[in-house]
């Protein structure tokens, strides 16, 4: 019923939703030990939304005490697979029924427009959580081939207590990628949502106990990365940190795993990926995918396609075609209102770092073809335009660094090797797109790049089977897919003599 909701349906229930705002540990909402809260704020309006527990250091040590005590105790990871599976799925079964509060919570927090979250985030949620819950008893150990008088085999381990720290571009889709393949192998959890978007990670911790998780397994502890995150990548009874987030936290995490218990570390840190426009391609198909490359989730997307590399006998026709689509497709506007498309940014820090960028195009030389402020009549909240660059030089700010907002550069090529260069030309590697109706060029391309995931004339297409994660400084490791939850095991090399 969530998708016949109208703007006025989805404000008189923002007006009465019921919100715990306590951090979770061991089953149960609690306040933190020394009583301190934060307080969120809606980015759409500038209005304060929310008091939030301000996690520590003690509260995160009970956290994990908890998760361990949980672990030991095998009642999550020692249960039978197929009992972890029933719980999982009843798990994604109350996340689909309380779609409206999620969809909610994370508009209210992060401006995310409310037919985003309930067409993409949430059903995406679910499906990667019923993904790991199904793998569960398919994933098998091995006999080796050993010499006759010795049988050898290899078991596959859950690792113990896991800490997950995620972003809030995607609230809890980004949580489900990582809590589902953690729990399915039977780790413990400590989850840190972003100090922006707190909510709907304690809405998932207590929907997680009603669907039969024991105490202890799923814990959450709420508050700022440099105390509750850092604390927890620095803790020496944590054995794993899952990460997506930026590439300066990323290696952070790295420096506090080598400074501590040499726990394992996946990373998932962002990019600045090209979508190659290639002469011969279909123009029209192109250009509505790259402005949806470009702008969904008002290009807060790690692998927003925010280069477009545009051969230049059709460098005049894209922009052009590029700027009416924009317009049709992308108008910032109210969350709330389900026919909105575009939000506002995460809050007025982030706006600024933004228009900052934006600045230094204009500063370096870039044209600005369209947009490059502030919506004129949303200025109460941290909106910024859709824009675009044209006549930007891959060695301009704007080409280099990731912006994670709705800002765009046209970058003209010659031909697919001057495009390959320019697209291997970054400390990035994501994302990358081509758009070219010559199969040779489309798969001479997908060798060719360095980026984790390569589309041929589409973005963003996407599935629980698919590995997503980067090469060079976007990190390591996969979220989704059947890898993701080797990550969160252990093989054990088990020796019998039968001599
Ligand atoms: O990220 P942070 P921010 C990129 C994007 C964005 C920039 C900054 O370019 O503009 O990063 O965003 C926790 N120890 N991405 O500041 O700080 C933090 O509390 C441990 C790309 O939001 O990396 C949050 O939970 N944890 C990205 C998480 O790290 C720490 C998504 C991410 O926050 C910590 C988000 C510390 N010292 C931003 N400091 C993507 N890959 O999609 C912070 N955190």
């Amino acid at each position: 019923p969530v998708a016949t909701w109208s703007a006025e349906d989805w404000h008189a229930r923002a007006k009465t939703l019921s919100l715990d705002t306590r951090l979770f540990i061991d089953g149960a909402f609690r306040p933190a030990a020394d009583g301190r809260t934060f307080t969120t704020v809606n980015p759409a309006t500038g209005a304060p939304l929310a008091e939030i527990a301000r996690g520590s250091q003690s509260d995160l040590n009970v956290a994990v005490a908890a998760a361990r005590r949980a672990f030991r105790s095998g009642s999550w990871s020692r249960r039978a697979p197929r009992a972890r599976m029933a719980v999982l799925q009843r798990f994604a079964d109350l996340i689909e029924a309380h779609a409206g509060a999620f969809a909610l919570l994370d508009a209210l927090e992060i401006g995310k427009p409310v037919s985003s979250l309930t067409g993409f985030d949430i059903p995406c949620a679910v499906t990667n959580l019923r993904f790991a819950a199904e793998a569960i008893d398919k994933m098998e150990g091995a006999v080796t081939n050993t010499a006759q008088e010795a049988f050898h085999y290899i078991l596959r381990e859950p690792l113990g207590v896991v800490g997950l720290i995620v972003p809030w571009n995607y609230p809890l889709m980004m949580a489900c990628w990582k809590l589902g393949p953690a729990l399915a192998t039977g780790n413990s959890v400590v989850l840190k949502p972003a100090e922006q978007s707190s909510l709907s990670a304690l809405l998932l911790a207590r929907l997680f106990s009603e669907a039969g998780g024991p105490d202890g397994v799923f814990n959450v502890i709420t508050g700022f990365g440099e105390e509750v995150g850092q604390a927890l990548a620095l803790h020496g009874d944590v054995d794993k940190i899952g990460f997506t987030g930026s590439g300066a936290v990323g290696g952070l995490i790295l420096e506090y795993a080598g400074r501590s218990n040499l726990k394992q570390v996946t990373l998932e840190c962002g990019g600045k990926s090209p979508q190659i426009v290639l002469a011969d391609c279909d123009l029209d198909t192109a250009v509505r995918n790259a402005v949806i490359g470009s702008y969904a989730n008002q290009g807060e997307v790690c692998a927003a396609g925010s280069r477009l590399l545009v051969e230049e006998a059709i460098h005049d026709a894209f922009v052009e075609k590029f700027t009416a689509t924009t317009r049709a497709l992308f108008c910032p506007g109210d969350p709330l209102d389900p026919a909105t498309t575009m939000g506002p940014l995460v809050d007025a820090g982030h706006q600024q770092k933004v228009l900052s960028f934006i600045e230094s195009g204009r500063q370096e030389g870039a044209s600005l073809a369209f947009g490059g402020g502030i919506p004129r009549d949303l200025n109460a909240g941290c909106y910024v335009e859709p824009t675009l660059f044209t006549g930007v030089d891959n060695a301009m700010t704007i080409a280099r660094e990731e912006i994670f907002g709705p800002v765009t550069a046209v970058i003209p090529v010659k031909n697919l090797e001057h495009a390959i260069s320019v697209a291997n030309d970054t400390d990035f590697g994501l994302a990358a797109s081509i758009w070219t109706q010559d199969l040779r060029k489309a798969h001479r391309f997908a060798r060719e790049v360095a980026a984790g995931m390569v589309w041929i004339n589409t973005y963003f297409d996407y599935d629980a089977t698919a590995p997503w994660g980067g090469f060079k400084r976007s990190g390591n490791g996969r979220d989704k897919c059947l890898e993701a939850l080797t990550h969160y095991t252990q093989t054990k090399s088990v020796w019998m003599s039968l001599a």
